[in-house]
């Protein structure tokens, strides 16, 4: 499919599947690595039972690194949010066996419980590209990423305080998004989505990379910016925090990666 069909794919339904992103040994290989390093930090970082995450997984884990500015994703990137892309989050998120069915959300900056989120209704304007990259396939019974098509149209979602509808329960339409190793699903973050059970015996393992245009505010996110002092430390409220990354980090990322970055070096 061309990018601008894709486009249009993500405009209409809120999500597509871009299929070989990742070539299938890479995969296996990648998904090995980030195995390992959750295994490594997991204990820094409190998430829900049998589930493995790791935030600013770029600092301490560069197997993936070269398929950051993967052509096709890029262009969708560009077609989508502008010049001057940046990535804002780069987690591991592993549903191991027996992980719970999540609640419904949309996320950063529509999260509503977040410090920094768009305030409600929002405009109908794609403003954050959510991105699951699936090192193991996704498939409906190890925990494939539930979605609600077309919800990324609504002006808000089950985090707002007025939300009176179903948090932890089935949607009629919810669809679960599947693709073998190697795909990516694509989403407007604002697209309703929760996290699935994984009832097989192994790992569904996946990373999650999220791509915003240069005029996004995300210092909110940084751990000690005078942002996150003023909106989260101060008040006493919580946001996601993604950590910056060192220099040396920054400098062995392949060229072509680096612009993605470039924004949130250590200083
Ligand atoms: O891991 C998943 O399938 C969903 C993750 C998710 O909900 C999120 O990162 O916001």
């Amino acid at each position: 499919m061309s990018t601008s069909q894709l486009s249009a794919e993500i405009h209409d339904r809120g999500f597509c599947i871009l299929p070989g992103v990742v070539p299938p040994d890479r995969c296996r290989k990648i998904a090995d690595s980030v195995r390992g390093t959750v295994e490594r930090l997991q204990e820094s970082y409190p998430c829900p039972e049998n589930v493995g995450f790791v935030p600013g997984l770029i600092n301490h884990d560069q197997s993936f690194a070269e398929h950051l500015s993967a052509p096709s994703l890029l262009a969708l990137c560009h077609d989508l949010l502008g010049h001057n892309i940046r990535i804002t989050f780069t987690s591991a998120i592993i549903n191991h066996p027996g992980n719970l069915r999540g609640d419904w959300h949309a996320d950063w900056p529509f999260n509503q419980t977040n410090a920094g989120h768009v305030p409600v209704p929002y405009p109908d304007r794609i403003m954050h590209l959510t991105t699951l990259w699936m090192m193991t396939e996704f498939t409906t019974e190890n925990g494939a990423t539930l979605i609600v098509p077309g919800s990324h149209r609504e002006t808000t979602n089950p985090t707002a305080d007025a939300w009176d509808g179903p948090t932890d329960q089935p949607f009629e339409n919810e669809h679960p998004a599947c693709g073998p190793a190697g795909s990516v699903l694509v989403m407007d973050s604002r697209m309703w989505h929760a996290t699935s059970p994984n009832s097989t015996e192994t790992d569904r393992v996946a990373l999650a990379v999220r791509y915003g245009p240069w005029w996004l505010n995300s210092e909110v996110l940084r751990p000690g910016s005078e942002t996150r002092r003023q909106m989260v430390d101060e008040p006493g409220l919580k946001d996601n925090q993604v950590p910056p990354i060192p220099r040396d980090v920054y400098d062995r990322l392949p060229q072509n990666v680096q612009p993605l970055y470039r924004h949130w070096i250590e200083t």
